[in-house]
């Protein structure tokens, strides 16, 4: 693939997953599935997998790992191109327990210095992002580092200098960051960049101090988001832009396998459907039918449709 006409670009560190094949402490289990994780690469993917024309922008380490994912990550149709080989800095790990009862898995990184903490202004590829219609990014790429936070300003001011659209995940990891009031305060910088904001209920209400998504959405909309779609989990999405709002109800499954990647899940429906020229509601219908897919595996992207899964489903 050529940089040329890539519908969406996004940045961010993906890891080498070990989920555990047993239930119980990481201390005790012998056996690991080794699988990818990302919340961006997870978007890529999802995507991909719909048709689009997706970049993603990192670093891996030169390393084994640095390898499995630029190769995974490249047989899903991502264009990798953009991502550098640090001769330094190794790929990060992560560990995620065997979820039980739909309950969120236990997770331990191993990230703190990985080669992706390294990205910086020095990796912005202005052409290679000028190409794009769509930028995401998430908070969690911003947390990595400062010279992550500095890549994620200049690839938001950039686009959006642009005309082009944003949409931003929060995606809080409170444990990449040295408080609570500076995560909020430093990813609302952020978020006041983008177009569309897509926090979870729970994420929204620690990043205004507001606790109904009306008053969260409001918080956003203030300051030039044109819409802010909040993640109710099994109760769907709430929306909210200038002259219209509403709820889209959740999307029931047989079994909660794993929840991770369902926000990942989420955000590939919402981006693909307005992309595609949805009305919003419809958008946020399909985000919710794709976290609904992503739930229902192991994996953090493996549950994530293929256009002709999609369509099935509806
Ligand atoms: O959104 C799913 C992610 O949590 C996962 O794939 C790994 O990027 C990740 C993270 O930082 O937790």
């Amino acid at each position: 693939m050529t940089q040329s006409g890539l519908d969406v670009v996004t940045y961010g560190e993906a890891l080498a997953l070990f989920v555990a094949d047993e239930v119980g402490d990481f201390a005790d289990v012998e056996k690991y599935t080794r699988r990818l994780a990302g919340a961006e690469t997870n978007v890529a993917i999802g995507l991909a997998r719909l048709g689009l024309k997706v970049g993603w922008v990192s670093r891996v380490g030169n390393d084994s790992f640095g390898r499995f994912i630029r190769k995974r990550v490249a047989q899903e149709g991502v264009d990798v191109s953009c991502v550098t080989t640090d001769a330094e800095f190794r790929t990060a790990i992560q560990l995620k327990a065997k979820a039980v009862d739909g309950a969120d898995p236990a997770i331990e990184y191993y990230r703190k210095g990985s080669a992706a903490s390294q990205l910086s202004q020095v990796d912005f590829n202005q052409a290679y992002f000028g190409a794009a219609r769509h930028l995401h990014a998430t908070g969690i790429a911003a947390a990595l580092s400062p010279g992550n936070m500095a890549f994620a300003h200049q690839a938001l001011d950039f686009m959006r200098a642009g005309g082009k659209t944003i949409s931003f995940d929060p995606n809080l990891r409170p444990m990449l960051w040295p408080s609570q009031e500076v995560m909020a305060q430093q990813l609302n910088q952020l978020a006041f960049k983008a177009d569309w904001v897509l926090p979870g209920l729970s994420e929204g209400k620690i990043l205004t101090g507001y606790t109904e998504p009306r008053d969260i959405a409001a918080f956003y909309l203030e300051q030039g988001v044109s819409a802010v779609i909040i993640k109710l989990g099994a109760d769907g999405a709430y929306f909210r832009t200038a002259d219209d709002e509403g709820i889209v109800g959740g999307v029931p499954v047989a079994e909660v396998v794993d929840t991770v990647g369902a926000g990942d899940g989420f955000a590939v429906g919402v981006i693909s459907g307005v992309l595609e020229g949805l009305p919003l509601p419809q958008a946020v219908a399909r985000g919710n039918r794709i976290g609904a897919f992503a739930i229902q595996v192991v994996g953090d992207m493996e549950g994530l449709p293929t256009r002709a899964q999609l369509d099935a489903a509806v």
